[in-house]
């Protein structure tokens, strides 16, 4: 695995050279900074399952760590983060106009090399993408009236997180080898993990410290974005409990 991924860095130093200096400074901003590399280990372990870690799953792996980063890029202006990665956001630094543009001229990277791993990955490529898309506008336009909004939350973090540790892992096991049945499982798998895996990251939010989570803390409620832990609050505040009651509207007014 190890040398797995030290072979998709290469390939991600690669995929994102730009000959333009500035487009080349700012994909790089990033992709230095580190990163988890989550997605592509997903992908590889995927793969492995179902057989084997070829050329084309390496390359799968580069697409889903390409197609994240560039979603990166594209939340920190929405967001207004300052920092991501334990470095300043790159809206940050050069302005929202060469963040955007460099979000899009890396996931034009990632769909080039998607192209020339045939037509199925392509189809899950744009499925993934249009997901992601979908989960962020959600999380943009809140809960319908009557919709309940523990729901919606699980639906916007169903799109904006869990599409992409899904596709990670519908790669690896399609381009390793895996039968159908099983790659469409990677969805589920996908879904479930990606739940999980972003329930952390917005407990992180709130109470992670900078020094080891690379972000500055409590974004999401700067910003207004009603993560699981404020949506149970609100919903122990209305609840019958007095006590419960009290302590939740206690720790929303310390919010607020
Ligand atoms: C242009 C591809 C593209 C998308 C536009 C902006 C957008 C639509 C979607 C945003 C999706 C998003 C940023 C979701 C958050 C996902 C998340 C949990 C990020 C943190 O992932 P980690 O912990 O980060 O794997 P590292 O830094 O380790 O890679």
């Amino acid at each position: 695995m190890l040398r797995s991924l030290e072979r998709v860095e290469e390939r991600l130093g690669e995929a994102v050279h730009a000959t333009d200096r500035l487009a080349d400074v700012t994909a790089r901003h990033l992709l230095a900074a580190g990163g988890k590399r989550v997605r592509p280990l997903l992908a590889l372990l995927a793969a492995e399952v179902a057989g084997s870690v070829n050329e084309d799953v390496i390359e799968a792996a580069v697409v889903v760590e390409l197609t994240h980063l560039a979603s990166l890029y594209h939340d920190d202006v929405m967001d207004s983060a300052p920092m991501r990665r334990g470095v300043q956001t790159a809206h940050t630094v050069w302005g929202n106009t060469v963040a955007i543009l460099t979000g899009d001229m890396i996931f034009a990277r990632a769909s080039a090399l998607v192209s020339a791993l045939g037509q199925e990955p392509l189809m899950i490529q744009a499925t993934t993408f249009e997901r992601l898309v979908i989960g962020q506008l959600k999380e943009t336009t809140g809960p319908a009236e009557h919709e309940d909004p523990v729901s919606h939350y699980v639906d916007v973090l169903s799109g904006k997180t869990g599409s992409l540790i899904a596709a990670s892992g519908q790669y690896g096991a399609l381009l390793g080898g895996a039968p159908r049945s099983v790659v469409e499982l990677m969805v589920v798998y996908g879904e479930k993990v990606g739940l999980a895996f972003q329930l952390a990251d917005d407990i992180i939010d709130l109470t992670g410290h900078p020094d080891v989570s690379g972000k500055t803390r409590g974004t999401d409620l700067r910003e207004g974005v009603d993560t699981l832990p404020v949506l149970l609050l609100r919903r122990d505040a209305a609840g019958p409990d007095p006590a419960v009651a009290a302590s939740a509207h206690h720790v929303l007014r310390l919010i607020d």
